[in-house]
């Protein structure tokens, strides 16, 4: 079968991963790419050798040429961007945050459900080795049914020299970081009904909050803990691990610093390795993240060729983008925030 022909919009800092992901992705092709920023679309044109090259996304899609579009924009663009693939028939990928709000969110899977075209949130981190080596044990049945979970990202990791936007916005760590540990709260333990959360900025040079705490309630019975901080000074710097705690009813599991994953359960203790691949063009700290980025396009590309809902669409993406904006919420009021009625 030919390879997929892909476009790419947005070619900044994390795009360029994408970009490379691309490259190693069986089955698609990047053909295209646009940038209103002549000087990204140039570094990034030359650097992965692409002809086609656009400022103006309208312009690209008018042309044509191609399958599916990448957007790695950051969020402000995405709904006209997610609603310009839609009028051209498009299915796209749209980074994280999937939007501005989640009314936005729900527009924009609306008008491609309309138009009959797959949409997927670029929401990678479930896709990362540790994460599939955690859900895989709890798919055997090695701990039983889990009834508590934590999920924890703290680090002190200078986020901010790579994406300095982020010390621009008013919300800040759970917009950005958490938005990935709560969708991996959701993928492993389930859908979440109610939350609770507080919330801190211990950097005073910032505008958001960087420190999170979200009490989540899942569907299943389960309780769970999403704990997020870039304010955390450790002294072995753990980014960008998420790490696990999972009792269930017939043992633990326990994702460490260091990729270790210890299991506790019907076959005594196991612990191993998950460290994920150091991929040719991956560097250190990102590789986990970076593995994450294949693997979660080739899922697109298998998805695409074959027919098949994507696991982060953007109709489960509203499930994770509602547990962000009931955080936010939650932490204003001081109050629990029900889910359900957020997604109706
Ligand atoms: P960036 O600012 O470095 O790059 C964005 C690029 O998009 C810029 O070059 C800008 O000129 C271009 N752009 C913006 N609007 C455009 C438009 N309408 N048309 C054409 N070009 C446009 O941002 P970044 O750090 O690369 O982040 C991009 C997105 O990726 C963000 O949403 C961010 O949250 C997300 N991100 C995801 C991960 C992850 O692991 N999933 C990691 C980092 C960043
Ligand atoms: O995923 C992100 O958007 C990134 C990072 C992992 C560094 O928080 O900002």
């Amino acid at each position: 079968m030919a390879d997929l022909n892909g476009a790419l919009i947005g070619c900044g800092f994390f795009a360029v991963n994408q970009m490379h992901a691309w490259q190693d992705v069986a089955g698609a092709k990047i053909v295209a790419i646009c940038d209103r920023d002549p000087q990204r679309l140039k570094i990034v044109g030359d650097q992965f050798g692409i002809e086609r090259r656009y400022s103006d996304a309208a312009q690209m899609f008018a042309d044509g040429g191609f399958d599916f579009v990448d957007i790695a924009t950051t969020v402000q663009s995405h709904r006209a961007l997610v609603e310009m693939a839609a009028a051209h028939k498009i299915p796209a990928i749209c980074q994280k945050p999937f939007a501005k709000t989640l009314d936005d969110a729900k527009a924009m899977v609306k008008v491609c459900a309309d138009a009959d075209i797959p949409l997927m949130v670029h929401e990678n981190f479930r896709w990362q080795t540790p994460i599939q080596h955690v859900k895989k044990v709890l798919e055997d049945g090695i701990v039983g049914d889990p009834f508590w979970g934590r999920f924890s990202f703290r680090s002190g990791y200078d986020v901010f020299s790579g994406q300095p936007y982020l010390a621009e916005s008013e919300r800040f760590i759970i917009e950005d970081l958490g938005i990935h540990t709560l969708d991996i709260a959701r993928y492993i333990l389930g859908d979440v009904t109610q939350l609770s959360a507080r919330t801190r900025r211990i950097n005073q040079s910032i505008k958001g909050e960087d420190v999170a705490t979200i009490l989540l309630d899942h569907g299943s019975g389960a309780t769970s803990i999403v704990d997020v901080s870039y304010a955390s000074k450790l002294s072995t710097e753990p980014f960008p691990e998420t790490l696990i705690e999972l009792d269930g009813t017939e043992g633990s599991i326990r994702l460490t610093q260091g990729y270790r994953l210890e299991v506790n359960g019907r076959n005594g203790t196991e612990v191993s390795d998950v460290s994920p691949r150091m991929l040719s063009w991956a560097s250190r700290p990102w590789h986990n993240i970076q593995e994450s980025v294949f693997a979660i396009q080739q899922h697109w590309a298998d998805c695409l060729s074959v027919g098949g809902e994507t696991s982060t669409s953007g109709a489960d993406n509203l499930k994770t983008f509602a547990l962000v904006e009931a955080a936010y919420e939650s932490a204003a009021s001081g109050q629990a925030v029900d889910i359900g009625s957020m997604l109706r």
